[in-house]
């Protein structure tokens, strides 16, 4: 059952909301049946991207990175489930959208691995960084959904 509350952090980046694409970013985790725990419309301060991505600071395109990412407006979400992290990862396809297979994110919305429309934590440890840097523990909802128990066959 623990396994249930995995989660994971996934952010529609600037591009994906000029773009019109939150909501069809968003359609396919709620689709899957993953859930929802927190969600937020912020515009991320440079500080706070260049944590968010400091494994990357050594590599020649981190300050381009930080500067696109803090150029407009993100959606910030937190969604759990089983494998969720693995799982959303499967669901953004590969870093370069020429790689990533037609039904998956960016194989479906963008062409430029600089531009590719949304983040996905690419392991449960990141996962938990990443939460705690974007998110205060009270923004984070704990309720029930009434689908829990038809998607994990638990009734
Ligand atoms: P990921 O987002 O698939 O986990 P990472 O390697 O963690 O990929 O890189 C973080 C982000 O940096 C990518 O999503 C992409 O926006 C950007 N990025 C990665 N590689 C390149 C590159 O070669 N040129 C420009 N931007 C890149
Ligand atoms: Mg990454």
């Amino acid at each position: 059952m623990a396994g249930h509350k995995e989660r994971t952090f996934i952010a529609v980046k600037p591009d994906g909301v000029q773009r019109g694409l939150i909501g069809s970013i968003v359609e396919r985790f709620e689709q899957k049946g993953f859930h929802l725990v927190g969600m937020k419309f912020l515009q991320a301060s440079e500080e706070l991207l260049k944590q968010h991505y400091s494994e990357l600071k050594d590599r020649p395109f981190y300050p381009g990175l930080v500067k696109y990412m803090s150029s407009g407006p993100v959606v910030a979400m937190v969604w759990e489930g089983l494998n969720v992290v693995k799982t959303g990862r499967v669901m953004l396809g590969e870093t370069n959208p020429a790689d990533s297979r037609p039904g998956t994110i960016r194989g479906d919305f963008c062409i430029q691995v600089g531009r590719n429309v949304v983040h996905g934590s690419d392991s449960v440890e990141s996962a938990k960084r990443e939460i705690g840097l974007w998110f205060k523990p009270e923004e984070l909802v704990v309720y029930s959904s009434c689908a829990h128990d038809w998607l994990y066959g638990t009734n």
